[in-house]
């Protein structure tokens, strides 16, 4: 059923003073709040140059597109103004339009109305937010396939499976007689395994989306003075966090992020590990801990101009995957242990140590597809629900189960793979989603 009630208006464009600024409304009123505002017809998705008034007073000089329904990205009337980018004219033109009957939109809610009104499913504005902010090359093109459908087409095809599976089973339930065994049926169980292996190989794609939304961890942890600090500042070209001579500078986790092998990396600095008696120290090594536990890979930093390290037995333990770095390659070196040699001075082995992060990387993630898609954590669920229905609908099958139970399975599959889409979606899923939107989007 279309979703039209009331008129919702935003800018779109982020605040503070810039060029322009682009206002949106949707809703029934807006092609009528934004001909009273310019006082002019407005022709159907062409822009119009023309001045704001509300009653005398002129707003500003715009720039209006009408976009009537049911072909606009709300699938109700929308209009975008461009005005001047003054936070003050912007805020006078969205009071005028809220005082001809207009409210302001909540985060996401222009998303929301597309969904709502079928203009797109749920992955495709998912994926809005996913080109949004994607914070490499590889998240936004994994996102703009998101966008243009491709992960759309590839659960629509599995849907329609789906359907027709269980209009085959339905049909053997009514019509036993007819002595339609969908078991031994053409191809019922190679469909289902079909299905679950399209399901797994989607599945199998979490992991990358993960890491494309929130960053591959790289910690760079070692003993006091190894050189983290300063070696974070130099892989990150800024000075952001505090280097001294002095053990210890570093009492908590500092993070940042870079973009490395067209993946975001988020570097976290850490406070070096040691004993230690004084209570603030100990906090500060126990998130060390933390943040090496939950790294993708560690940089376990050794102070080249030192012989020995008493921790570093510990990384082992620690982490999974690790790259020894021997810091101060400009100094003489008085370790015997073999490792990436930097110096975060002359930039020495920074090249080197960015490419090794970068085939771990590769080698962790796999290296882009041409037709890469990631799922999100709710996808992955709802597709564990979905591989889990078919399982044992395969399972059922095999076992010459009652029909009713493979069927009753199947639906299960429907249901959950449905639910991606956004079939069926409860109200808490589709609110947390689109709060995660900015608003104006
Ligand atoms: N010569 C030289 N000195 C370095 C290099 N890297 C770090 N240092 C020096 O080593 C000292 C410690 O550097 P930091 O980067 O603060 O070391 P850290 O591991 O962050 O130390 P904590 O925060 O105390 O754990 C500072 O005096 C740095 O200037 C380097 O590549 N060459
Ligand atoms: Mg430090």
């Amino acid at each position: 059923m279309p979703f039209e009630k009331d008129t919702i208006t935003a800018c779109a464009t982020p605040p503070g003073t810039s060029a322009l600024a682009l206002i949106r409304l949707s809703g029934p009123g807006s092609i009528s709040i934004a001909e009273k505002l310019s006082g002019k017809q407005l022709p159907p998705r062409s822009p119009l140059p023309t001045h704001l008034r509300l009653q005398e007073t002129i707003l500003d000089e715009v720039v209006i597109t009408a976009w009537p329904k049911p072909k606009s990205y709300t699938g109700e009337d929308l209009v975008e103004m461009s005005c001047h980018g003054n936070p003050i004219i912007v805020q006078s033109i969205l009071q005028a339009i809220c005082t001809l009957g207009a409210r302001p939109a909540r985060p996401g809610e222009f998303t929301e109305r597309a969904f709502l009104n079928g203009r797109m499913d749920l992955t495709k504005a998912e994926a809005v937010l996913d080109v949004l902010h994607a914070r490499s090359e590889r998240a936004l093109r994994a996102g703009q396939r998101a966008l243009s459908g491709q992960l759309s087409d590839r659960l629509m095809a599995d849907r329609e499976t789906l359907l027709q599976l269980l209009a085959r089973i339905e049909a053997w339930i009514d019509f036993p007689e007819e002595d339609i065994q969908p078991e031994v049926g053409a191809g019922f169980l190679s469909d289902i395994k079909a299905l679950l292996k399209s399901t797994a190989s989607l599945l199998s794609t979490a992991p990358l989306g993960y890491r494309l939304r929130s960053g591959y961890r790289l910690v760079l942890a070692g003993p006091p003075n190894a050189g983290k600090s300063s070696l974070l500042n130099a892989l990150l070209g800024m000075d952001r966090a505090l280097v001294s001579p002095i053990p210890g500078t570093t009492r908590d986790t500092v993070e940042e992020s870079i973009t490395l092998a067209g993946f975001p990396v988020r570097l976290i600095d850490t406070a070096g590990l040691h004993t230690s008696k004084d209570p603030v120290e100990i906090q500060g090594m126990a998130r060390t801990r933390v943040a090496m536990q939950n790294a993708d890979l560690v940089l376990a930093l050794i102070d080249s101009t030192h012989p020995d390290d008493p921790c570093a037995k510990e990384w082992e333990l620690i982490c999974h995957q690790v790259i020894t770095v021997l810091t101060k390659s400009d100094l003489p070196s008085k370790q015997a242990r073999k490792g990436v040699r930097v110096s975060a001075k002359t930039g020495e082995g920074l090249d080197t140590l960015q490419s090794q992060i970068s085939q771990r990387l590769t080698a962790d993630l796999g290296a882009p597809g041409a037709d890469e898609i990631a799922i999100t954590t709710r996808h992955e669920d709802a597709l564990r629900k979905t591989t889990e229905a078919l399982a044992c609908a395969s399972a059922s099958l095999m076992a010459k189960s009652a029909p009713e139970l493979v069927a009753s399975d199947l639906r299960l599959a429907l249901h959950s793979l449905e639910s991606i889409l956004g079939v069926g979606t409860s109200e808490d899923v589709l609110d947390r989603l689109f709060a995660q939107f900015c608003i104006g989007k």
